[in-house]
């Protein structure tokens, strides 16, 4: 190798240098920078001039960077207390590798600045752009488009206090600006679908669930749980041509007659109420027929001692079995089948499987063990007791039992007091026991109690509760049910806008003590995301029932977020693993069906501007995300 020539090298020589005495007065040593200077000759000190500038340019967003770094973390700041997630435009997962990348670096601030740049360009670029471009073009352009919009909607929703649009206020005005953007976000949620549907097309037809990064798929129950989940968000997000395919796998290949265990609640709240709301929606008698198959092929479960389901059944030999360990079934699963075959019922005029679930609810109604209304895990299906007493959760094993009370009261016509009574009762119980406030920034949350200790931990599964709120308030109940509904569905919504994806953690701890720095710790355990629905579930309830434009912007940034994150290049999205790493968030490879069956619809709901695509007053959601008809008052 050579040494590099003379002419590389700029040599700055100072005349005088090292000569003279040392007096280290400030006097002294400016002279003496001067007359350094002035020694040098103009092409010295233009360069000198010129390396100080770049020198400046390329600190100056490390240094800011830093000084928002310590405003953050001011406990006095109405910001939230974790830093928002790194806004970089992170292209879809990449496909598998066999080396799992170890970097935890986040890039350097330079870049980041100039993505940020960019994503501002690409606004004004798309927002135009995107006018005249049809419906399904180029899937990239569309993930630009929606960048777009979302530097609207990060404009409209920061500089507010806990999220509250005053009217008139600047903050209201940019809201203004992002609806105008909202069809976008229809197409957003369009290609989201298409995206999800052309990975379990390709790798995953006709199975349950798609694992995106092998590129192939896993059974549960083993009966196309994805596509029968699908349906009704394809008829509802007007995707003809692919439920048209969908529609002739169904009628081709869904068949019952299956040597299969299935979970009762889980086959009940996706099979039963997917077929049975795509037979309301499409009137086709396809889909009312496969209902009834697996309807009738799940009473067995019914069979018990005490008539309080068990978990599980054999759909192809009609047997019925609670699992291996315990003759227990959970709560939230025996109390939450009864919109579905109470609407099985009506439909068919065979009172079985009404009186079947009417059964549970009368019993659950009567039992001992609950804590001013709220009920245990855990009941057994030989006694009909409630077991493991003393553990109070709004969130797994409990949840949709709140639910469904208020939901089948409504689905019959809100005659039915026991239900309203119980659910009433239920939500005194929430806000005596387990409704708190975190430190320092006042969240509103729902905690857990256990054998008297409260607990502040909260499961992602508990934001259904804004939206049941909210349904109650819209029918009558009382006022501050939906005051309630807001202040959870704030603090729904900064479960993922505080972690460095933007995404919610499965399970989150709220501070409570005085002095926290931050409201929300996630352990290391609970850092995954399975792309679970209930936070846009509520933001869709919530933007119904107020307009407030707000949640719509939420749901915007969720979106993208489940786009940056957990977006697949071959096709489909997947759950991850740690929701703090925004450069590794651990993939996990697989899609839930709820994916398709209720994240997507709820949030295309969300943006849609016609209150009549689902009425609220006309159908009422299952678990799953199915809408079932209210009944009507003739009835
Ligand atoms: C879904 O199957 C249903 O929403 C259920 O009520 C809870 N779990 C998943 C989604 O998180």
């Amino acid at each position: 190798m050579h040494p590099p020539s003379r002419q590389d090298y700029i040599s700055i020589s100072f005349a005088g240098q090292g000569s003279g005495s040392y007096n280290n007065s400030k006097q002294w040593r400016r002279q003496s920078c001067w007359r350094k200077w002035k020694q040098l000759s103009r092409l010295q000190r233009s360069l000198i001039l010129v390396l100080l500038f770049i020198c400046g340019i390329a600190s100056y967003p490390a240094v800011t960077e830093q000084l928002r770094g310590l405003t953050d973390g001011h406990p006095d700041t109405e910001r939230p207390v974790l830093p928002e997630a790194v806004k970089q435009d992170q292209p879809p997962l990449p496909e598998p590798t066999s080396q799992r990348k170890l970097s935890n670096k986040r890039g350097p601030p330079v870049l980041e600045n100039r993505q940020k740049k960019e994503s501002a360009l690409n606004t004004v670029v798309e927002d135009k752009a995107s006018d005249g471009k049809k419906e399904g073009e180029e899937e990239e352009e569309g993930v630009i488009n929606w960048r777009g919009a979302v530097i609207n909607a990060d404009q409209a929703s920061e500089g507010t206090k806990n999220g509250e649009n005053k009217e008139g206020s600047p903050a209201n005005q940019k809201v203004q600006l992002s609806v105008e953007s909202v069809a976008n976000w229809r197409k957003a949620v369009q290609e989201a679908f298409r995206h999800a549907w052309k990975g379990y097309k390709d790798f995953a037809w006709g199975h349950d669930e798609l694992r995106p990064l092998s590129k192939s798929y896993s059974e549960w129950f083993g009966l196309g749980l994805t596509l029968i989940d699908a349906l009704d968000t394809m008829w509802i997000l007007g995707l003809k041509e692919e439920f048209e395919e969908a529609k002739t796998w169904v009628a081709a290949e869904l068949t019952f007659n299956k040597n299969v265990d299935v979970n009762l609640f889980e086959s009940t709240i996706r099979i039963l109420g997917g077929l049975l709301s795509t037979y309301h929606l499409t009137g086709d008698t396809l889909f009312l027929d496969k209902a009834k198959d697996i309807g009738s092929r799940l009473m067995p479960a019914f069979n018990t001692p005490s008539k309080i389901p068990y978990s599980d059944v054999n759909i192809g030999k009609g047997t019925a079995h609670p699992p291996r360990w315990t003759s227990d079934s959970t709560v939230a699963e025996v109390t939450s089948i009864q919109l579905e075959f109470r609407e099985l019922t009506r439909l068919t005029q065979e009172p079985q499987y009404q009186a079947a679930v009417a059964e549970v609810m009368k019993q659950v109604h009567k039992l001992d063990g609950k804590l001013d209304g709220l009920v245990p895990m855990f009941i057994n299906t030989n006694n009909g007791q409630f077991t493991h007493q003393g553990i109070y959760t709004l969130g797994a094993r409990a949840d949709s039992y709140y639910e469904y009370l208020l939901k089948q009261w409504i689905q019959g016509g809100k005659k039915e007091n026991e239900l309203l009574e119980d659910y009433l009762q239920a939500i005194e119980g929430v806000k005596k026991n387990l409704l708190q406030r975190s430190s320092p920034n006042g969240l509103t949350f729902v905690g857990e109690l256990s054998h008297g200790q409260f607990s502040p931990k909260m499961d992602h599964l508990v934001c259904f509760l804004p939206g049941t709120l909210a349904l109650g308030a819209h029918n009558g109940l009382p006022a501050d049910h939906m005051d309630l509904a807001k202040q959870l569905m704030e603090t729904c919504y900064q479960m993922y806008i505080q972690m460095e994806t933007g995404l919610s953690p499965e399970i989150v701890h709220f501070n409570m003590h005085q002095g926290s720095t931050r409201d929300i710790e996630v352990k290391l355990a609970d850092r995954h995301n399975l792309l679970r629905p209930e936070t846009v579930e509520s933001l869709f309830y919530l933007y119904r029932f107020t307009k407030d434009q707000k949640y719509r912007e939420w749901g915007w940034k969720i979106l993208q977020n489940f786009n940056k994150y957990t977006k697949v290049s071959s096709g489909g999205y997947t759950s991850i693993n740690n929701v703090r790493d925004p450069d590794y968030p651990s993939p996990r490879d697989k899609m839930e069906s709820f994916f398709l069956g209720e994240t997507l619809k709820y949030l295309y709901l969300l943006f849609s501007d016609d209150p009549n695509l689902i009425s609220l007053d006309q159908y009422v959601f299952n678990t799953e995300a199915h809408p079932l008809p209210i009944w009507p008052s003739t009835e």
